[in-house]
């Protein structure tokens, strides 16, 4: 088809390849590309929904001098000039960029370059520091470089995949699925997964580890000495390629089987069938996340899984070695520009001279940074305390996704200068901003990104340019231009940026550096159109197939030896009494960071409608909540209120809350307002796992449910939260105390026209009250109010919004809200792409459905993106195990 563009997923970095059409009445539609070799067409549930996300509702369509529309001009003059005064007053350090690897890499390497050889300061972070940063860290302690070694194949072809940190199945769904597939296909894999949560990833496992928080090192520094004493260690290896083995085996012998169970919590035999595998698996794959590298000892986390690896010498061959799997869809784009305060460019060390004066060289630049930049908990400690002067924020939104989000938010707010370059006109951040400038979002936007296995893939643009929305790096070079530097920023379109940026990558590069996509410097418009996902290393000198890394040593270090880090563990030993709780925080399957794109939808949204806390029951009941009652957590930075999830999945004296809710979704759901700013102090990386705090009821004197046509607006409630619903909104309310008048609330806060009067009953000894807004047969709006938190069916009161209601009796049903016997209620949404609930699938298993194959069979559920399967696996065995009972 001609109007069928190939493209890229914006969401994980998975990377999947996208094909998008749009229709004749402007709808866009997508589908898995067959060919991209990161999903051979398949699709999650967030990848599916992307047609759902790309209208033009809240964007920022021109740019905005302190709320007042501006002319593109006028708005980057202001922005040079500022930026400019500033340096010349306070010097080049008294500037910052704050951008995100959901940049395209043309757009982070402009930033990268204004700000470290023009501007002539390394104060450009990112929010790859909340990410991936010790990762990075660990990469080049350990291989000089910050190189990620296997391929997503490796996944495949291994006899042992383990996950550590990693919810694979809800955050990396295609991997999962490739994962799975694989599994199915030779039953004799094993899958370990190390979480101290039981996600739906570990429900794949056939052994989960569920540690106590940030005992990883204890763990895997338990490995290794149990790898040296089972003689497991590949000798040759160690002696050509790697150097620090004694230490770290001398480090390790500190720590005795006794501790590492002390430690993890965990029962003898599972610790020892862990080990074993390990032991005697040739070919392993220990692929991590977040829950390794968001602690406070994140990088050493990192050094004691590579360690293992070496040491085995199961690194860079098919099936084998450690895999660090990347968040964002440009999280390595950003790293090969050297987004990150403390790097260069291509993979280049800011702390080298001889790198910088290279870097220099090529950019024919007047400057180049000399030290290190801020890191972001840093950067926003010195925007909080007025060192920085110019601020520039781009695709990111700090004041929901940085620890101790209030602080930073105030000091955003007290800071004389910030841009904000989005997609949106009212996010968190964008609030306080002084520019706002209009960015092109996913399908207008065109340049390059890099998954997690280093394959980089076209983003191509197949929608027009909305308003006066313009690329991220044509803001940026317009601002260089600006700023006296015409000849270093005169691109015209991303190609130019790129091809510079694969020069650079090649550039006095004689194999010393990792990062060499030389084969495509001097590469031509149509070439960068036409391109091909491929992936790096790529040298000047002929296409390379082989693109693991290691398997014959060759590390970056000067002798081209790799580096054992001896790491011994430290116990975190945490006995405060009045933040007794760990708090950790995460991720959900179908919502994506802060919600401004996933928040759209109403498919995605119809999943997890609300923030929430994942509480063990007995937890539960010594705070005194109940199930769909309301928590409020505490720490010393902040407060949040969520939802009880009360579950087994979730240990003792532990809270799981999503990263995901902002201010414009809940009254306090964001979560990052609790966390402090502790960070790991190799990598910067704030510890976002594991946060003490305390957790209680919040009282409430009345809950509420409504559904409603208009979105509601001015909310003025002790607790809510905002979801997108098919035909409108729902949200769930909670009173501290009673209104005066409940009507007059509803007409106010859900814009019901005049003359429309409510239909209702009030209960006065149960306290309940019911109101209903007609226009004719269409509902507007239907509002429920208990003591109790509200047991309406939440499903099928959305579903009220769609359908006519022709007959008193019809809205009088509304009214008493129950589901009437000809439309039951199908249960919260458990199949995104077809909207199959959970009373359905329970329906399904009853009739007959032993599994979920069957279950897709009949109700269409999980033949889709397969997102669902674990959760569906997880309601036919509940029901089976029932009848069983
Ligand atoms: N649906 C969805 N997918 C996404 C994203 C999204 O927003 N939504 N974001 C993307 C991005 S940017 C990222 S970085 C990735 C993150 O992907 P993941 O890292 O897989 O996701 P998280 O939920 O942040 O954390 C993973 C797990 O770490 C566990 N954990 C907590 N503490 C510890 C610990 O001490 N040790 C160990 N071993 N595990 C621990 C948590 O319980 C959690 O289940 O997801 C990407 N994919
Ligand atoms: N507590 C806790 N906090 C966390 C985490 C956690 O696990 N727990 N995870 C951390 C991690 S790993 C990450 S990656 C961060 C993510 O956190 P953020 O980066 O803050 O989250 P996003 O919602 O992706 O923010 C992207 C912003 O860019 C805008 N945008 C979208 N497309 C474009 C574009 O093309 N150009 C421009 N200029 N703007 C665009 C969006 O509207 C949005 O405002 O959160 C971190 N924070
Ligand atoms: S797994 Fe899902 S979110 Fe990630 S790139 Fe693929 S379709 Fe996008
Ligand atoms: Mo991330």
């Amino acid at each position: 088809m001609e109007n069928e563009v190939k493209t890229t997923c914006p969401y994980c970095g998975v990377g999947c390849g996208v094909i998008a059409k749009v229709g004749d009445d402007g709808t866009v539609s997508v589908k898995g590309d067959p060919d991209h070799p990161s999903n051979y067409g398949r699709l999650c549930s967030k990848g599916s929904a992307l047609g759902e996300t790309v209208d033009l509702d809240g964007r920022l369509l021109h740019p905005e001098i302190r709320g007042t529309r501006a002319a593109w001009d006028e708005a980057l003059d202001l922005v040079a000039r500022t930026f400019s005064a500033a340096i010349a007053e306070h010097g080049p350090d008294s500037v910052a960029f704050y951008v995100s690897g959901q940049l395209l890499t043309e757009d982070y390497y402009v930033a990268n370059k204004l700000m470290k050889g023009f501007i002539g300061s390394a104060n450009i972070d990112t929010n790859s520091r909340l990410c991936m940063s010790s990762s990075v860290a660990g990469h080049r302690r350990a291989f000089g470089a910050d190189t990620v070694p296997g391929t997503y194949e490796d996944l495949e072809l291994a006899d042992l995949v383990i996950l550590t940190g990693s919810n694979l199945a809800w955050c990396h769904p295609v991997l999962y699925q490739r994962l799975a597939a694989a599994k199915a296909k030779r039953p004799g894999m094993k899958i370990v997964v190390i979480d101290p949560r039981r996600t739906m990833t570990a429900d794949l496992a056939d052994l989960h580890l569920a540690i106590r928080p940030d005992t990883d090192v204890a763990l895997f520094v338990g490995l290794f000495s149990h790898l040296v004493l089972n003689n497991a260690i590949d000798q040759n290896y160690v002696a050509a390629h790697t150097s620090g083995f004694a230490e770290a085996f001398v480090a390790s012998s500190s720590v005795s089987f006794a501790d590492v169970l002390e430690q993890t919590g965990l029962p003898a035999m599972q610790l020892r069938e862990f080990y074993r595998l390990f032991t005697t698996t040739e070919k392993v794959v220990t692929c991590y996340s977040q829950g390794v590298n968001q602690s406070s000892s994140g990088t050493d986390k990192v050094n004691v899984i590579l360690n293992c690896h070496l040491a085995t010498g199961r690194i860079g061959r098919p099936g084998m070695g450690p895999f660090s799997l990347t968040g964002q869809p440009n999280a390595m784009g950003g790293r090969e520009v050297g987004g990150l305060a403390n790097m260069l460019a291509a993979h280049m060390a800011i702390e080298s001279a001889e790198d910088r004066d290279r870097v220099q060289r090529f950019w024919q630049s007047p400057r180049i940074a000399e030290r290190p930049g801020l890191k972001a908990v840093d950067l926003f400690q010195a925007v909080a305390d007025g060192r920085i002067k110019a601020l520039w924020i781009m695709a990111t939104n700090p004041v929901v996704s940085m620890p101790d989000a209030d602080a930073v938010a105030a000091a955003i707010k007290a800071c004389p200068f910030v841009v904000v370059s989005d997609i949106l006109k009212t996010t968190d951040t964008a609030r306080h901003a002084h520019i706002l400038l209009p960015s092109l979002g996913w399908g207008e936007k065109s340049g390059t990104v890099t998954n997690s296995e280093r394959r980089i893939s076209r983003q191509r643009s197949f929608l027009d340019a909305p308003g006066e929305a313009r690329a991220d790096w044509w803001q940026l070079a317009e601002v260089g231009r600006r700023m006296g530097f015409a000849a270093a920023f005169d691109y015209e379109a991303p190609a130019e940026v790129f091809e510079e940026h694969a020069a650079l990558s090649a550039f006095e590069n004689e194999g010393g550096r990792d990062f060499d996509i030389g084969a495509y410097a001097g590469l031509t418009r149509q070439t960068y159109d036409t391109l091909a996902p491929f992936q790096w290393p790529q040298p000047a000198e002929g296409g390379k197939a082989e693109t693991r890394f290691f398997a014959d040593g060759g590390f970056y270090h000067a002798d081209g030896k790799a580096r054992f880090v001896a790491v011994e563990p430290t116990l975190s030993d945490r006995t405060s009494t009045a933040y007794p709780f760990t708090l950790n925080t995460g991720r959900i399957r179908d919502q994506w960071h802060t919600m401004t794109r996933t928040g759209k939808s109403a498919r995605l949204s119809s999943h997890i409608a609300e923030p929430f806390a994942e509480l063990h029951p007995r937890d539960a009941m010594e705070i005194g909540v109940g199930n769909a009652g309301l928590v409020e957590i505490e720490s010393p930075q902040g407060k949040a209120v969520v939802r009880a999830l009360i579950t087994d999945r979730q240990a003792r004296g532990s809270l799981f809350v999503p990263m995901h809710w902002n201010d414009q979704f809940a009254a306090a759901g964001r979560i990052d307002a609790v966390v402090p700013p502790v960070t790991d102090r190799i990598s910067g990386q704030p510890a976002s796992k594991n946060v003490a705090v305390a957790a209680r009821k919040f009282k409430a004197a009345h809950y509420g449910f409504v559904v409603s046509q208009a979105k509601p607006d001015d909310l003025d409630a002790a607790y809510w939260a905002l979801a997108k619903a098919e035909g409108g909104w729902r949200l769930e309310l909670a009173f501290d105390q009673p209104v005066e008048d409940w009507c007059e609330w509803c007409r106010k806060t859900l814009s019901i026209p005049d003359g429309i009067e409510p239909l209702g009953y009030t209960d006065r000894p149960s306290g309940e009250i019911r109101l209903a807004f007609f226009d004719g047969p269409r509902l507007l709006a239907a509002f429920f109010l208990a003591r109790e938190p509200v047991a309406v069916a939440r499903s099928w009161a959305v579903a009220q919004l769609g359908a006519e209601h022709a007959n008193l009796r019809k809205r009088f049903a509304l009214v008493a809200g129950r589901p009437g016997a000809d439309k039951p209620d199908p249960g919260a949404t458990v199949c995104a792409c077809f909207g199959v609930g959970v009373n359905q699938i329970v329906a399904a298993v009853r009739g007959g459905c032993r599994s979920v194959d069957a279950v897709g069979k009949a109700l269409n559920a999980g033949t889709n993106c397969g997102s669902c399967r674990g959760e569906i696996q997880n309601i036919v065995d509940g029901c089976l195990a029932a009848a069983a009972e």
